[in-house]
This record gives C-alpha cells, structure tokens and sequence, in this order.
C-alpha cells in the first residue's frame, strides 16, 4: 500500500509496483480532496488512508492484507516552513500511526528521508552515511525523527523500517510543490514553454538531484534487498547527479538553444540550499543492497525534455 499516492512520488510509485507486482496487489492510499485520477484510479484499488487517523490506516491494512506500506505522505521543505506544527503531525504524528499499526500486522514500512535531514555544520562535499545532523528546517528535524523512530521500531519491535535519503526528484509526470529542489523541475516546463526561466537559486549552489525513474528503483530495491545484507536501515544516502543552476540550464541549452534565464534568488530556498549536502556519498547503499542509479544530467535531461514536448504546447 502508498500512502499518499497521489502525491510527487506516490503517484508514479504506485503505478511502477503496479507494474513489478499486478495492478491487485497494490493499494492506492489517499486522502479526502487528493482522490486518485484517470490511470492511477483505472489501474487497481484504492483505500482512503490517513495518517493521522489510525483507524483509517488499520482498516485498509486489515481489509486488504497489506504487507508492505510506503508511506510518503509528508510536506516539502518551503511549505513545511510555512506549516511547521502540520509538517510535524503529517510527518511524525503519521508516521507514529503507521509504525503501531505496522507493528501489530507485522508489515514493513518504508518512509523516506532527504538531504534535508542535513544542516549547515555536516560536511557538504561527499557527505558521509553516518555524519552530523544538525538540521535548522522543521523538514529537516521530522526526517531525522522519521529516521530514529523508524530505527527504534526496528531494534525494539523488529519491524521492517528501510528508507532512503532522497535527493531533489526530477519528473516530467506529477510535479513537486513547495521544495527546494522543484526549480530543477520548473525549469524544464519553462524551457519546453519557450519562457524565460527565472530561477529562485544562486549560481554555483549544488544539491543532489535524481530522475524519477532512478528514485522509484531505489525505493523498491532497498525493500526487496536481503535483511541479512543490510547494516544500515534509516535511511541510505542515495545519489545519482549534483550540479549547479548555470549547469542545469547549459544542459537544456545544447537542446534548446534559444533558452533564457535570468536569476531572482528566494531567500529561503537559498538559504535551505545552503544548509544543504552539494553532494552525498552513496557507498553504503552500493554496497548493502547494489544501488546503481541510471540516469545523468545529460541523459535525464534528453528524455525529459523528449516527454515535455511530446506533451506541452510548444512555445
Ligand atoms: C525539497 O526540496 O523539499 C525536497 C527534498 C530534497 O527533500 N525535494
């Protein structure tokens, strides 16, 4: 089952285990106002499933046997600033629910932590698996609490809890709202558009970014890893690229020549930016369970523009 699969990841999450597993054996979780569209909804079942009601997440897990639960539901870092005792209830309060219920049904339970579990004092070159996080967002503070409490459910109850350290996730399907990270997303709309972009991050400012295909295949590749590999569980450092703005847009330019941007820096997002890893150190997700991502800037930014245009109105 996805809670929250409706949302940036879920929504393709869930079509992809569709996929790998049958449409049956995957529970599409949303919420009142977030109900599952078109092929998401056509596909296979769903199950309105929030987290900070217990109960709704007990009755779907008992209703359709649910053995593995993927929990994304959670707010993006800008908005979470905006919201931070709501991030707080979404992504600890939920996060609590899914672990007693997982507790007493015996599933395992995979919730997603990001670069965002970092702050300003932990190295931001080649940052470490296990390193200091001292994080200054409340997006920050809840994944390293998502992190610890999901490792305490392990070591005190043996529930299955893995995760991973996701990146900026770039897609051309379901877009992000209210990240740091989204203007690597934004961008390819604008170019595609034929608009000028402006983008909200300083020049030479690196994060660790990832095509949605390689994060889907994290995700279900660290739940299908033998336990007996796995040293680490909450959460894996997962990279695949980092680049800068002038790099991103230097890659859609080779394409797209008439491209145009211009900066105007949020002073948030720099600021959460700067807090930020410019790049992580992924041996230990290589080693315990064969990460390996696919994509570069180069090759993502070939097959996201390919799908863009093939989609968008052109400008
Ligand atoms: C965000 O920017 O908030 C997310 C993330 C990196 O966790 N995309």
């Amino acid at each position: 089952m996805i809670i929250g699969s409706t949302g940036q990841i879920g929504s393709e999450l869930t079509m992809e285990l569709r996929k790998r597993y049958g449409n049956d054996s995957v529970i599409a979780g949303y919420i009142t106002g977030a109900e599952p569209q078109g092929e998401l909804k056509e596909s296979g079942p769903a199950a309105l499933v929030d987290v900070t009601d217990r109960n709704s997440i007990e009755a779907a897990v008992t209703q359709h046997s649910i053995d593995t639960i993927y929990n994304m539901a959670a707010l993006l870092s800008v908005v979470a600033e905006s919201k931070p005792q709501l991030a707080w209830k979404i992504g600890i309060d939920g996060l609590w629910n899914i672990l007693e219920v997982a507790r007493q049904h015996g599933c395992a339970v995979f919730t997603p932590s990001s670069i965002g579990s970092f702050g300003p004092d932990t190295p931001h070159a080649n940052t470490p698996q296990d390193t200091v996080q001292h994080p200054q967002t409340i997006y920050g503070v809840s994944k390293v609490t998502t992190e610890l409490l999901s490792n305490y459910y392990y070591h005190r109850y043996g529930v299955d809890t893995r995760a991973v350290r996701f990146p900026g996730i770039i897609s051309n399907v379901t877009a992000p709202g209210g990240g740091t990270t989204d203007y690597a997303v934004d961008i390819y709309y604008a170019a595609v558009r034929g608009e000028k972009f402006v983008c909200p991050i300083k020049e030479g400012t690196y994060m660790d970014m990832m095509y949605m295909p390689d994060a889907l295949d994290a995700a279900i590749r660290l739940m299908e890893a033998d336990p007996a590999r796995l040293v680490h569980r909450n959460a894996f450092n997962v990279a695949a690229m980092s680049f800068a703005p002038e790099q991103i847009y230097a890659a859609i330019r080779k394409q797209l020549p008439a491209f145009e941007m211009e900066y105007n820096v949020d002073p948030l997002k720099q600021e959460i930016a700067d807090s930020w890893p410019d790049c992580m150190d992924d041996t230990c997700a290589r080693q315990e369970w064969d990460w390996k991502p696919k994509y570069n800037l180069e090759t993502m930014t070939a097959d996201m523009l390919e799908k863009l245009k093939a989609r968008l109105p052109e400008g």
